[in-house]
């Protein structure tokens, strides 16, 4: 299948709120994941794996990381016709600098991709875990042919109100379509969903925010609803409305949104699941990163279980459980890490360095004998020795003076000293 006529555009992020502190000083694409992946190589890797070699991202704001990121990894040669771009969000005299939403980022910066030849726009959110391949979506939306193919995937009844959800006909078209419906509501939307579904009470037919559309039908439809700033919202109703031939693909496999704490934490820890839904170990579909040359991992005296361990780390743990440990990550002498995200560092400290570090001013790592329990340990973190930080259900939400809450989980922000003897 042919994917060159496709020009794909990753929604990289709104303001960031539900990420935050993640979000702090990086742009959410560049929130970094897996140990050592960030959010944005996921729907990237997917593009590439469906030979899509076109790519924007579409981000708030343009962080240093970001652009390190995309420039370092996703360098094509000059014989390839293939890009990722970054688009930020321009500040002009009749806008604040932001996109008012997802619509109004793509309506943005749409003529950028007029440049380049296209008959279809595949649009993508930034901020879920899945292996997709678009061509069969693209095939689908063309055996239909179809203005706009819409991916879906069943949802319980809890779930179905934080989704856009959809009644289709028998033909598989889209009849009607609601952007997140409350509760009361929910009943009439219920759908004739396969078997295995229909027995987890997987009703309703979710959308996955994952559109092709004709590139005539998309350009008509921002012409049609000047004011239009979202597609959940209110450009997928108009134009199931308008009449226009609008499918839903129904995609089968795992999927999973990582746009909040709650869910980026859990879909963390469990790709050290002993066999994870979200595949890392395949020979066919890569999840592209930065090739960064780092040395192995080494570690002594840790006992581990469930443990995903990035590159270039020096580990004298004594035990690690269910965690992801990033690259380059430091643990000390004694230390437990258990249900925990560490995100690593940026650089590796020399041993002068490391000897200078102070009580109050410790080194870049985690220290000896710490205890660090439901937790996401951003990049740079620097935490003494006999730091205990204990995440949990019973913790309220709030912002602290090292540490934040989200949903029991305590997130330690990008370059923050926590002294020794810190009980969190
Ligand atoms: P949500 O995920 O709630 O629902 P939204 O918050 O609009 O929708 O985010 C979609 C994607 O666009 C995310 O990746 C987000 O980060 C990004 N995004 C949001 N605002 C943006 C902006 N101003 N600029 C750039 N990127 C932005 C959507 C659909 C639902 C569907 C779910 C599936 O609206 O119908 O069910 O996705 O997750
Ligand atoms: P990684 O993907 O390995 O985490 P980053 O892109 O975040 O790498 O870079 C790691 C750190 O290295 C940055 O925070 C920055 O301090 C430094 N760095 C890397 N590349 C450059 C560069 N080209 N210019 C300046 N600093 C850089």
């Amino acid at each position: 299948m042919k994917s060159s006529s496709v020009i794909a555009v990753i929604l990289g992020g709104g303001r960031g709120t539900r990420l935050y502190p993640l979000t702090d000083h990086r742009s959410k694409p560049a929130v970094p994941v897996g140990g050592k992946y960030r959010l944005v190589d996921i729907p990237i890797s997917n593009c590439l794996n469906s030979n899509i070699r076109r790519i924007y991202v579409l981000t708030q704001f343009n962080s240093a990381s970001l652009n390190r990121h995309i420039k370092n990894t996703y360098n094509f040669d000059v014989f390839s016709s293939g890009f990722v771009d970054i688009l930020a969000a321009e500040q002009t005299p009749n806008n604040t600098g932001w996109f008012q939403g997802t619509a109004d980022a793509v309506r943005q910066s749409l003529h950028h991709m007029e440049n380049h030849e296209h008959d279809h726009v595949l649009i993508l959110s930034g901020d879920q875990l899945y292996q997709m391949d678009y061509r069969k979506m693209l095939e689908r939306h063309k055996e239909n042919d179809a203005d706009l193919t819409v991916a879906t995937i069943p949802v319980n009844a809890q779930d179905a109100t934080g989704f856009g959800i959809m009644k289709t006909n028998s033909d598989g078209y889209i009849e009607n379509f609601v952007e997140k419906p409350s509760l009361d509501e929910l009943e009439k939307w219920k759908s004739e969903v396969p078997e295995p579904y229909k027995e987890q009470g997987k009703d309703y037919l979710a959308s996955m925010g994952i559109y092709i559309f004709n590139r005539e039908v998309l350009k008509k439809l921002f012409a049609d609803n000047p004011d239009a700033t979202d597609f959940g919202k209110e450009l997928i109703p108009k134009c199931v409305e308008g009449g226009q031939r609008v499918c839903s693909y129904e995609f089968g496999d795992y999927w999973t949104d990582i746009g909040t704490i709650e869910s980026f934490f859990q879909a963390n820890l469990a790709l050290a699941d002993t066999i994870p839904d979200f595949n890392l170990y395949d020979n066919e579909n890569f999840i592209y990163t930065r090739a960064r040359l780092l040395p192995p991992s080494k570690m002594t005296g840790t006992t581990m279980e469930h443990a995903l361990i990035a590159e270039g780390c020096i580990i004298e743990a004594s035990r690690i459980e269910r965690s992801v440990v990033g690259i380059r990550s430091r643990i000390g002498k004694g230390s437990t890490i258990e249900n925990s995200i560490i995100m690593g560092n940026d650089i590796f400290q020399d041993r002068a360095d490391i000897e200078k570090a102070k009580p109050e001013n410790p080194a870049m790592g985690i220290g000896h004998r710490c205890y660090i329990s439901n937790c996401i340990i951003d990049r740079n973190v620097c935490i003494g020795n006999d730091v205990r930080i204990v995440g949990g259900k019973h913790l309220e939400d709030g912002d602290f003076k090292y540490h934040y809450v989200r949903d029991g989980i305590i997130i330690v922000k990008k370059g923050t000293v926590i002294p020794d003897g810190t009980i969190l």
